[in-house]
């Protein structure tokens, strides 16, 4: 096409300058110098005068070149939150956080905390381990603008929590429905993790709330993974029939991630170590307080691996690359097991680089999005603290 215009253009051109010279023959077809030399724009031949001036775009080339530099390995994205305890990403790209006093925060796709909360629980109870715990964005939010958040409040007497779903309106959002409440909670064991699965249904980690039989009764919420609706109806093919129940016998539920496979994996604190990572399965019992570490017992099912007598106190989990990778806070790392590879063990990244590690989340851009857990007393927090940190995991 240009070659072909650029043919037409060098004929006329031709054309003309036989035009000026005198008179010619009628047929002036000059092969030679069409296709020849490594030309410029055909415009910049018919002009005679000024051949000094360079190509327009010539100032702005060498500060646009082709390559961008390659992002970092670790870059802290925003610092001085306060507990954050679980993020999730909008469509946009832009994500939203927990701070476990009861705020949801918004950060811009450039990573910019935005100076004003989304949403502020109005009735959390931030005592101990609880307050505002998990976030989970909908599937559908482009349709349906929802979001769920996963707190503890005040019962009666006593610490419960309940899973509650927001819509947006404006540049905030509102209480939208109640999903599930009643879930058992103290100020320990309060589970907290919210996500919804490749199937479309939320799953729920609760803790056994510092009841460890309650882990194993079939009508308590607590020790449990529940699988919800997305409206918090109880799903028709749950595997017990009529009930939220996914899975039982957990005592304190905070990692969950699917891996490639479509499996479920979840983390979980042990008593005094004996943390676990599990591969969960409908209905089964998971063993809590009945078996632990090593332990086996018929119809109970015992973790993939667990921490023996070290404590990884492990959190969020995300599954990125084959493998899964999860946050400990005591342990103060980003732990990395591959299901493929389990000769490889457990691999450790950050050692006590950040402090206590919460959540780990995979990002539409590949990274691994991380926050930490310094400033509820438990740990030892920098100037920074807490921080939202963001990794490259293939480069770690
Ligand atoms: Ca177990």
């Amino acid at each position: 096409m240009t070659t072909q215009r650029f043919l037409v253009s060098l004929f006329l051109i031709l054309m003309l300058l036989a035009a000026c010279t005198g008179p010619t023959s009628p047929q002036a077809p000059a092969p030679e110098p069409s296709p020849a030399a490594p030309l410029s724009p055909p415009v910049a031949v018919p002009t005679p005068q000024p051949p000094v001036i360079p190509p327009a775009k010539s100032p702005l080339t060498p500060s646009l070149p082709p390559t961008l530099p390659e992002q970092p390995v670790i870059t802290s994205l925003v610092k001085n939150l306060e507990i954050p305890w679980a993020l999730d990403f909008l469509p946009d790209g832009s994500i939203v956080l927990t701070e476990r006093p009861g705020r949801v925060r918004l950060v811009d796709r450039e990573g910019r905390l935005q100076a004003q909360p989304i949403f502020v629980v109005a009735d959390v109870a931030p005592r101990g381990e609880g307050g505002l715990l998990g976030i989970a964005v909908h599937p559908d939010f482009e349709e349906n603008q929802f979001i769920y958040i996963y707190y503890t409040y005040q019962s009666g007497g006593n610490l419960a929590n309940k899973v509650v779903r927001l819509i947006k309106q404006g540049d905030a959002f509102v209480e939208d429905q109640i999903i599930i409440e009643g879930i058992p909670g103290a100020t320990i064991h309060d589970g907290g993790r919210i996500k919804f699965g490749p199937d479309g249904s939320l799953y729920i980690g609760a803790g056994d709330a510092a009841v460890p039989n309650l882990a194993q009764d079939k009508d308590a919420l607590a020790g449990k993974i529940l699988r919800l609706s997305d409206d918090g109806a109880i799903p028709p093919d749950n595997p017990f029939h009529g009930s939220p129940l996914y899975s039982m016998g957990h005592r304190n539920p905070q990692g969950l991630a699917w891996d490639d496979l479509g499996r479920l994996w979840e983390t979980e604190h042990g008593s005094s170590a004996t943390d676990e990572l599990n591969l969960i399965e409908a209905g089964k019992n998971y063993g809590w307080p009945i078996i632990r570490g090593d332990e086996t017992r018929e119809g109970l099912v015992s973790p993939m691996i667990h921490s023996g007598t070290a404590t990884w106190a492990p959190s969020g989990m995300a599954f990125a690359n084959g493998s899964l990778f999860f946050a400990g806070l005591r342990g103060q790392s980003l732990f990395q097991f591959t299901p493929d590879d389990p000769q490889a063990g457990l691999r450790r990244h950050l050692q006590d680089r950040f402090g206590r590690l919460r959540d780990v989340v995979l990002g539409p851009d590949g990274f691994l999005y991380l926050l930490t857990n310094n400033r509820d007393g438990r740990g030892v927090s920098s100037a920074d603290d807490d921080q939202l940190i963001r990794i490259d995991p293939k480069r770690l």
